[in-house]
């Protein structure tokens, strides 16, 4: 017989993602057991404290755990329902990896009950969903799954992509209308009735295939239109036009809405989600390969710039200001950043200044003898060349007119919108 409450819901991964959906579910009252690999993830969180920055997220966690809602294991336990929300990177040649998936789907099937609802939230390739199911067969024989038993399975199985933006994953974990996509209709309404525990806004149904469709969807769209801001800087460079300007004055038309060109696209999702697409459909994927083709050769077109100016220069002294991936965040991954930032290191281009106010150190591989992690008003005053690669607020504080005299390579537009 189906099951209409959740008793006990059980998250897998206990990231970016995972961590906070444990946490606003158990802040609804219901029992959740954190699942992850990592022993310190798991020491810190039942300590009521959290390994990952995002605002908000402390206290949340701090509460769940004091009134003994939320716990963490390394190991799976039994649930009503599983929500599996760990990495998927990409392998050489940009091939999804599906191996933290296919590890925490074998580990789940174990534990797994009839009446049982597995939940993949990670962003996966198109059929990944189908996927699990036959993952989970193979190891438990003894139940029928979806792909088996359609509607009349013993396990439900769904994806529902998570669409939150780092910084702000607490509202827009409540606030955000959530897609879900069942394997067959009754995995989507179970599914539909364990987000609508937390959900504020609409929970869309609709297939399994589609779910990880819109997903991909969604990340390609905005690394689609990044690029084509990208591409425009480029363009303009050659033709001696202030790209600011001009898509200032192009967004005035009321059907244009142009994005921000950067020094690269970088995090886990944008720069990722959409090889996943061309690895499906290589052929047809033409724009979506080009636009990741674009934003992963700014950060080479802003190094040429940093390498010609610098020549200019007996001794250059350059502030590189951010590391982060995007603004007014301290996450380093696949920061376009710290890339130009560690090529402009080992070309020993000149004396280097980090200004970077979200981390209290340099990572390993920008910590060497001629750069120094500095403040900003220090950084500014000792360059003779600044560099901006991420637009930090507390940068756009600063005035241009107190940087006469300086070389600006301006990568994020801060001073260049003035
Ligand atoms: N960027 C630009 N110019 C812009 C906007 C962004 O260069 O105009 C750069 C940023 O600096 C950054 C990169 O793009 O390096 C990605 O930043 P982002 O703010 O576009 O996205 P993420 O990676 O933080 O979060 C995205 C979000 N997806 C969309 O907005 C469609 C978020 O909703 C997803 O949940 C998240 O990916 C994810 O986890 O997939």
């Amino acid at each position: 017989m189906q099951q209409t409450t959740f008793n006990r819901i059980s998250v897998i991964g206990l990231g970016y993602i995972g961590l906070p959906t444990a946490a606003v579910i158990a802040s609804r009252g219901i029992e959740v057991v954190g699942v992850d690999v990592s022993e310190h993830a798991v020491n810190t969180i039942n300590q009521g404290k959290i390994h990952i920055v995002e605002p908000d997220l402390d206290m949340l966690v701090q509460s769940a755990v004091t009134t003994g809602k939320l716990r963490a294991t390394t190991e799976a336990e039994p649930a009503d329902a599983f929500i599996i929300a760990v990495p998927t990177p990409f392998k050489d040649g940009f091939k999804p990896d599906l191996s933290y998936i296919e590890a925490a789907v074998k580990k789940v099937a174990a534990v797994l009950q009839k009446g049982n609802l597995v939940i993949l939230e990670s962003t996966s390739p198109v059929g990944t969903t189908e996927k699990i199911s036959r993952w989970m067969s193979e190891v438990r024989e003894d139940l029928n799954f979806p792909h088996q038993g359609g509607d009349e399975a013993d396990i439900l199985i769904a994806h529902c992509p998570e669409r939150v933006l780092p910084g702000y994953v607490i509202q827009e974990l409540v606030a955000n209308d959530r897609v879900i996509g069942g394997i067959t209709p009754k995995c989507a309404a179970r599914a539909q009735d364990l987000y609508k525990i937390f959900v504020k806004a609409d929970c869309l149904i609709t297939d399994a295939r589609t779910a990880e469709m819109a997903k991909l969807t969604e990340n390609s769209f905005r690394d689609v239109n990044i690029a084509f801001a990208n591409e425009l800087s480029i363009i303009c460079d050659r033709l001696g036009i202030n790209v600011w300007e001009l898509i200032k004055l192009a967004n005035r038309h009321p059907r244009v809405n142009i994005l921000n060109p950067g020094a690269g696209v970088g995090g886990h999702c944008v720069a990722v989600d959409p090889w996943f697409i061309v690895d499906s459909a290589p052929e047809q994927a033409r724009l979506i390969r080009t636009a990741r083709e674009v934003n992963d050769s700014k950060p080479e077109f802003v190094l040429n710039k940093v390498r010609k100016v610098a020549a200019e220069f007996k001794q250059p002294k350059i502030a590189c200001l951010g590391l982060a991936f995007k603004a007014d965040i301290d996450d380093l991954r696949e920061s376009p950043a710290v890339a130009i930032t560690q090529k402009i290191i080992e070309e020993e281009i000149g004396e280097i200044m980090v200004v970077e106010p979200h981390i209290k150190s340099l990572p390993a591989k920008l910590n060497q003898a001629h750069v120094k992690l500095t403040g900003l008003a220090e950084g500014l005053e000792a360059a003779n060349i600044i560099v901006t690669l991420t637009d930090h607020s507390v940068f756009k504080q600063v005035k241009l007119t107190t940087l006469n005299e300086k070389v600006i390579i301006d990568a994020r537009g801060i001073w260049e919108k003035e």
